[in-house]
């Protein structure tokens, strides 16, 4: 997908307010989560591998905090041999939403798939009949006591064998380990271009905006939903990626 370089915090600003998946962002989004998330493109890849192993026809997918449908694209890259999916593309963000209808209309599913981008918080969506869920860097912004209920509601909408990816950017207990990582995810972001006033005021952006839990958190929280199988698959820094399973007996 196409997008302007980013540089929305590249000139020094008198206050650096919260923030927003705004117009502003959703312009250069593309631009800035390749350069941000290290390994983006690469959860990507493996998410389309897992779609089209666990994705079945007939049935709902879900790409929850969807943005420009990185991750929407990526699965319908792994379903082409399937037939009569319904991908469900939420995001509460209007302006993500608009660009990735452009997006849609740009690069036409086949099969009978269907794609329906929603403009909804994802805790307003009724979800059922899933195969398939995908929650890529969406949890983190969400209140912690929320989270919770999420992950269990996204196991109810599952069927059997169904799966879930979720990717978060995580924190360490241990404040060594935690330098050691965050430091390497500084020099990613520098190589990648971002200055240190550009880094230093996305980070204060960020600060009150993005929550982020412990990798033994969110196999807790994917436990305590019924997922009891449940890895992280892909780890590169602080970004992590998981792939959670419903038992195939489950109801
Ligand atoms: C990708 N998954 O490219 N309901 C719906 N959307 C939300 C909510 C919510 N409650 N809270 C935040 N969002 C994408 C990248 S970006 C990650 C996801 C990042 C949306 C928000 O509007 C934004 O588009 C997205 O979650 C997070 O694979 O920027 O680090």
């Amino acid at each position: 997908m196409e997008s302007r370089p980013d540089h929305i915090f590249s000139r020094k600003l008198e206050t650096v307010a919260d923030f927003r998946f705004d117009e502003n962002v959703a312009s250069v989004f593309s631009d800035m989560i390749s350069r941000s998330v290290p390994g983006y493109s690469d959860i990507l890849r493996g998410i389309s591998i897992f779609a089209e192993k666990y994705a079945k026809s007939g049935t709902n997918i879900y790409d929850l905090g969807c943005s420009l449908g990185g991750a929407t694209f990526s699965v319908l890259d792994g379903i082409r041999e399937k037939n009569g999916i319904s991908v469900f593309s939420v995001d509460s963000s209007q302006a993500m939403i608009e660009r990735l209808k452009q997006n849609i209309a740009a690069h036409p599913a086949g099969n009978g798939t269907v794609i329906h981008p929603i403009c909804s918080d994802i805790r307003d969506v009724p979800m059922s009949d899933a195969s398939f869920i995908v929650l890529n860097f969406t949890l983190q912004f969400i209140e912690r006591q929320a989270r919770q209920a999420i992950i269990s509601s996204l196991y109810d909408a599952l069927v059997p064998g169904g799966v879930l990816i979720l990717s978060e950017k995580c924190r360490e207990d241990d404040s060594f380990i935690e330098k050691i990582i965050s430091e390497a995810h500084l020099d990613f972001k520098k190589r990648m271009g971002y200055s240190d006033l550009e880094i230093a005021q996305k980070r204060t952006a960020l600060e009150n905006v993005m929550k982020t839990d412990r990798t033994a958190d969110h196999l807790d929280r994917l436990h305590r939903a019924g997922f009891s199988k449940a890895v992280m698959w892909y780890r590169q820094f602080n970004f992590c990626s998981f792939i959670a399973v419903k038992p195939a007996g489950a109801e």
